[in-house]
Order: structure tokens, then C-alpha cells, then sequence
């Protein structure tokens, strides 16, 4: 009889992440292109004591209490909104993320994305393809500048400050940022930060980033009020989560040029896509990889695994989220 432990892997990952965690424990995988419906992960969960997670799993009180063996649950994602953590820790459970990995990656993307959007790099792209280029006229896509320009940053954690630096080091950009806490001064200094209110980062911000997590509290951090005191000529980034953005207001201000333009990689309710944004042009839209080059993708897998393996087999994960259970399971 087999005693190795039982975890599911809930969504397909690198062939060479899921040999290692076969040296270890019985695994299983999802084999399907889509992710689990709450009702199945709860049945693949049966008898796991582990799973490795992305975002697309909400692990919360009712799934903790309908899987008693389940000891741990590792995001391949440094965003945890789709965990109840008070309930995991309630439960027992140890959560983790990928924190570190993925900072420099997804904080390019973020650039890319301003850039993108500020130099209307797709609305052009598509103009070039629908053969609608027949001259070239001086006001042709002009764009925001961004060098020397304002760059705003809301959520200054490791990939807002990694953003703040590409815009201070490289674009001479005055940077500003709004954040629950203010960074120490060595931090603030490192990438030529000032922090300011939330009222002042949307009132001077000529780009403004977002990169704070999802939480009750950020639900719609940007909505009417908020893109109403953003300057007409600003840009919009959003690399964070879907839902800290009201999309269906964003839609309106942007068809109503009261904003720019915006750049989003993440979305309300994604993968769909608020009708609203599809059909403007001010907009550049990519779903949701910010983090994914070959390399960070590995790494991330790899980082979730090594937390699965170390949680299990030593009792102490390297990212944990909740370390300190008083009652482990
Ligand atoms: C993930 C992300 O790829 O890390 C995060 O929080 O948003 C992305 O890097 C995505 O969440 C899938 O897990």
C-alpha cells in the first residue's frame, strides 16, 4: 500500500514542477483547459492534504470544512484575494504565495502598459493593419510624453517601488505615490518617491500605476468620483486586480475623453471583459500577464512548489502567509 500523501495540482503546470512534486506525494493534476468549478475542487480535494492554487480558486471557510485533510494551500501568485486567510487560519490551514520572483517581471509589463498606452502603440497598430494608413499628417496618434512627466503609483509595495524606479532611473519622471503606509526614507529615496495623499496623486499624476491588492477596502479605489479628479489628459494602469477599478465607470470616461486613455491587464469578473472597454480606442487591453515570461512562470511554479514540499515534509514553508498556526491541522 501506498503512504506517500495525496495533493492536487488545480491547474496545469510545467512538466518538470510536477515530476518533483511526484518525488514526494501521489499527485494529481488537472487535466482540463479550465479551471475547477468550487464543486469539483472540492471533490478533487478529497483525501489531498496540499494543493498548489493560481488565482482562479476561492479557498474559503466552506471548501476548508468540506476538505478536513487539506493542510495546505500554495498560490502560484503573489496576490492571495482568491484565499480567505482569517478562515485558513481559523481552519488550521497554512497558505502561501510567490512573493519576490515576480517583482521585476511584472513591474516591465507595468511599463510596457504605460508606454503602450501613452503612445497609443495598439490604437496605431490596429489603424496600420485595417490599411487605413495612406499619409502621414504632424498631430498623427500624438500621445502623452512620458519622460520628465508625473508618474503616480497607488499601492507602493515591491512592484510599485520596481515601477518607481524604471520611471525615476530611466524615464526622469518625478515620481509621487500614495500608499496605506509611507515607505522609511532610505526606501522613499531609492526610487526618488514623494508620498502624497490620494486627493494629490489623482489631482498631479499624469500616469497613474496601479499595483495595491485586492481587498473589501480597494474595491473600487478608482471609480467615477476618483477618475473625475484625474486630469483629462492622464492615463490609467491597471496591473493589479479587476475590482479595484469600477470598469464601467472607466468605460464612460474614456468614451467621454474625460480620461486619455488606460492600459489593463486586469479586469471585473475577467476573463470577461466589461462590453464598454471592448469598445473604445483609448484603451490597450491584455489579459492578465503581467508576470508571465517563460522564466517567471517557472519560478513561480517552482517557488509554490518548494513551499508545498517544505510545509509537508518539514513543517515550515519559505512564503508562508499565516506561519504561527495555533492549531495546525
Ligand atoms: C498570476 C498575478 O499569474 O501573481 C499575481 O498575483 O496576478 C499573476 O502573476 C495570476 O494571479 C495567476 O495565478
Amino acid at each position: 500500500m501506498n503512504q506517500r500523501p495525496a495533493i492536487l495540482i488545480a491547474r496545469a503546470v510545467f512538466p518538470e514542477v510536477v515530476a518533483r512534486l511526484r518525488e514526494h506525494f501521489e499527485v494529481e493534476t488537472n487535466d482540463e483547459d479550465a479551471p475547477f468549478t468550487p464543486a469539483q475542487l472540492i471533490e478533487r480535494l478529497q483525501g489531498k492534504v496540499g494543493v498548489l492554487t493560481t488565482g482562479s480558486e476561492r479557498i474559503d471557510a466552506a471548501l476548508l470544512a468540506a476538505c478536513p485533510q487539506l493542510k495546505v494551500v500554495c498560490n502560484i501568485a503573489v496576490g492571495y484575494n482568491n484565499f480567505d486567510v482569517p478562515a485558513m487560519t481559523a481552519a488550521g490551514v497554512l497558505g502561501t504565495n510567490t512573493p519576490d520572483v515576480l517583482t521585476e517581471t511584472t513591474a516591465d509589463f507595468g511599463f510596457a502598459l504605460l508606454m503602450a498606452t501613452a503612445r497609443r502603440i495598439t490604437e496605431s497598430e490596429h489603424f496600420l493593419r485595417a490599411g487605413q494608413w495612406n499619409r502621414w499628417a504632424l498631430d498623427m496618434f500624438a500621445g502623452a510624453e512620458v519622460h520628465g512627466s508625473t508618474l503616480g503609483i497607488l499601492g507602493m509595495g515591491r512592484i510599485g517601488q520596481a515601477i518607481a524606479r524604471r520611471g525615476a532611473h530611466g524615464f526622469g519622471m518625478n515620481v509621487i505615490y500614495h500608499n496605506r503606509s509611507r515607505l522609511d526614507a532610505e526606501s522613499e529615496a531609492a526610487c526618488r518617491a514623494r508620498y502624497v495623499s490620494k486627493a494629490e496623486l489623482l489631482q498631479q499624476a499624469d500616469h497613474l500605476v496601479l499595483v495595491l491588492p485586492y481587498s473589501a477596502e480597494s474595491h473600487h479605489a478608482i471609480g467615477a468620483a476618483e477618475l473625475a479628479q484625474m486630469k483629462p489628459t492622464a492615463t490609467l494602469v491597471n496591473i493589479a486586480r479587476g475590482g479595484i477599478v469600477d470598469d464601467a465607470a472607466l468605460a464612460v470616461a474614456l468614451r467621454e475623453k474625460r480620461l486619455a486613455a488606460a492600459g489593463l491587464d486586469v479586469f471585473e469578473g475577467e476573463p470577461c471583459v466589461h462590453p464598454g472597454l471592448l469598445d473604445v480606442p483609448n484603451v490597450v487591453l491584455t489579459p492578465h500577464i503581467a508576470s508571465a515570461t517563460l522564466k517567471t512562470r517557472r519560478a513561480m511554479a517552482d517557488l509554490a512548489a518548494d513551499n508545498l514540499i517544505a510545509y509537508l515534509t518539514r513543517g515550515e514553508a519559505l512564503t508562508p502567509l499565516n506561519a504561527g498556526l495555533p492549531n495546525p491541522r
